[in-house]
């Protein structure tokens, strides 16, 4: 049985099996990046739910896991040298759960650094223009007179868009045959982008093609839609 009492996010949200890997997430797109690898992995978790309503995100047992306060996190009981480690960032989590179980990160080594780059093109690029433009479009930002904030986003989001339609042209997934940590990184952000921002027409979505059947064909993967529901809503 492990002992994950040095971690003291678990007296908020205790491990009913401390032997499974903990997530403290929300399905939201950084959130189900890590849902859905460990859903692809096999890895056995264990999902809490962490409320942005009541600002879960901001309490001192989430923040002694994660300093700056955003979902997702987790405790892997079995970590380097079988000892619990946790971690947050997104990208950090899908790069260890990959050399972890040996999935979805080529072991060619210019691969791996390829799949490495596409995956920081996501979370330096993709992530924070797409929820920039979120902001403007969709929350608090909506009401802003000045909509000049609005237009750099929306032309960024269109011009990330682009290089991602280029390298997804004539290749199935970012790393051609191989699905990989770099689409599962950038799936739930492009899905976000024209669902739940509802920027679909703003970045005229329907003209990319390549990056459209991408979309639709990582989200017919059980998996995925298994991970884009997990931890529930509150
Ligand atoms: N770079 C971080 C970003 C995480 C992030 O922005 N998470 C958002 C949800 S998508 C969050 O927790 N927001 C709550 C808040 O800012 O209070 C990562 O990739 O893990």
């Amino acid at each position: 049985m492990s002992d994950l009492s040095s971690f003291p996010i678990t007296t908020r949200w205790p491990a009913q099996h401390p032997d499974r890997i903990q997530l403290y997430s929300l399905p939201t797109p950084n959130g189900v990046k890590v849902s859905i690898m460990l859903e692809e992995t096999g890895l056995a978790y264990e999902p809490h739910t962490i409320d942005f309503g009541t600002d879960d995100q901001k309490t001192p047992e989430f923040l002694s896991l994660n300093p700056n306060g955003k979902i997702p996190a987790i405790v892997d009981p079995d970590g380097p040298g079988g000892k619990p480690l946790g971690l947050f960032e997104s990208g950090a989590i899908l790069q260890y759960l990959a050399e972890k179980t040996g999935k979805f990160l080529p072991t060619d080594p210019a691969r791996r650094w390829q799949t490495i780059q596409w995956l920081h093109f996501q979370m330096g690029g993709i992530g924070p223009m797409f929820g920039q433009l979120g902001f403007f479009h969709k929350f608090a930002g909506r009401e802003y007179e000045d909509k000049r904030p609005l237009q750099r986003y929306v032309a960024e989001s269109r011009r990330l868009l682009s290089v991602l339609e280029a390298r997804l042209d004539g290749r199935q997934w970012i790393m051609e045959d191989d699905y990989t940590i770099a689409d599962i990184a950038t799936l739930g952000w492009v899905r976000n982008l024209i669902g739940f921002y509802g920027a679909r027409e703003l970045v005229v979505f329907d003209e990319l093609k390549q990056v459209k059947a991408w979309l639709e064909r990582g989200l017919a993967r059980p998996a995925v839609q298994r991970g884009l529901e997990i931890p529930k809503r509150p």
